[in-house]
């Protein structure tokens, strides 16, 4: 009996297929990636860490007014990753680029694009990127960072985005990662089932995830999937806590220096894909 739950406990939810090989997607807002970020040894090695254990990571924050820190913290991943970095984004004087890291040996960058904006909704344009996998899956990854302010209003207009890129690419596989901001004072979470209703999307980071390091129970941040992606989702997603994966006690740092947001990842078979 015992053996049994053990094997049930590890089945995926009906109607997931288990395939033998995946890939792993990540979403991590570092909170302001720079020179200072990168001075602090013991903070980079935990991000290179994280990031060189997935196989694509869509990272928010990068707050530079150079490449240099993106240059240098690039050298301490394996050389097999190689990455896009979008435009500096922002209304203020606070600029913001995405940045989007790859393992060069799963993933084949197909293109990427910058959401233009027409009507100036965005403070941070999202970053569209078309990846095709060594086996059938391909999809378009939408990196984004939420304006905490307007949430409302940008997660509204994420639909229209999504449309955009599928045609752009002629592709129907999306997932949308980042900090949406979909929660606490700044957005009401319930809200996003009707802006991506259960028939076309997946909230696979759902609302009962704590994705912040600080006390409260904030889902921030999200990996949201089209509907044409329900049959590459492998069933296996999370949040890394990472003051459980790393011992602390032998470092100067505390888990808050690394980001005020813990990575949400989810995995996706590579073979199960039909269109
Ligand atoms: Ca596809
Ligand atoms: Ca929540
Ligand atoms: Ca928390
Ligand atoms: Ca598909």
């Amino acid at each position: 009996m015992l053996h049994c739950c053990l094997f049930l406990s590890l089945l995926p939810f009906p109607g997931v297929r288990l395939s033998a090989e995946t890939i792993k997607l990540c979403s991590f807002n570092i909170q302001i990636f720079g020179v200072s970020k990168m001075a602090n040894s013991e903070v980079v090695s935990i991000l290179a860490d994280i990031i060189s254990r997935a196989d694509v990571t869509a990272i928010q924050e990068v707050r530079s007014r150079d490449i240099t820190p993106v240059v240098q913290f690039m050298r301490l991943l394996p050389p097999n990753y190689a990455y896009v970095l979008g435009p500096r984004e922002g209304r203020s004087a606070s600029k913001e680029q995405f940045w989007v890291i790859y393992d060069a040996t799963k993933l084949r960058l197909v293109g990427e694009n910058t959401w233009a904006d027409p009507e100036d909704i965005f403070e941070r344009n999202p970053l569209g990127i078309y990846f095709q996998t060594m086996g059938k899956f391909d999809f378009i990854l939408i990196d984004t960072h939420i304006q905490p302010a307007n949430a409302a209003r940008e997660i509204a207009a994420m639909p229209g985005v999504v449309k955009y890129y599928q045609e752009l690419w002629n592709e129907t596989d999306v997932a949308i990662a980042g900090d949406f901001n979909a929660d606490g004072s700044y957005y009401d979470e319930t809200a996003l089932t009707a802006i991506f209703p259960e028939t076309e999307y997946q909230l696979i980071i759902t609302n009962g995830y704590d994705t912040t390091v600080a006390a409260g129970d904030n889902t921030y941040d999200r990996i949201i999937i089209t509907a044409s992606a329900f049959e590459d989702y492998a069933g296996l997603c999370g949040v890394i806590r990472f003051e459980e994966t790393y011992d602390f006690t032998a470092l100067t740092i505390q888990p808050r220096h690394v980001s005020d947001h813990y990575p949400v990842w989810a995995e996706f078979a590579i073979d199960a894909d039909t269109d």
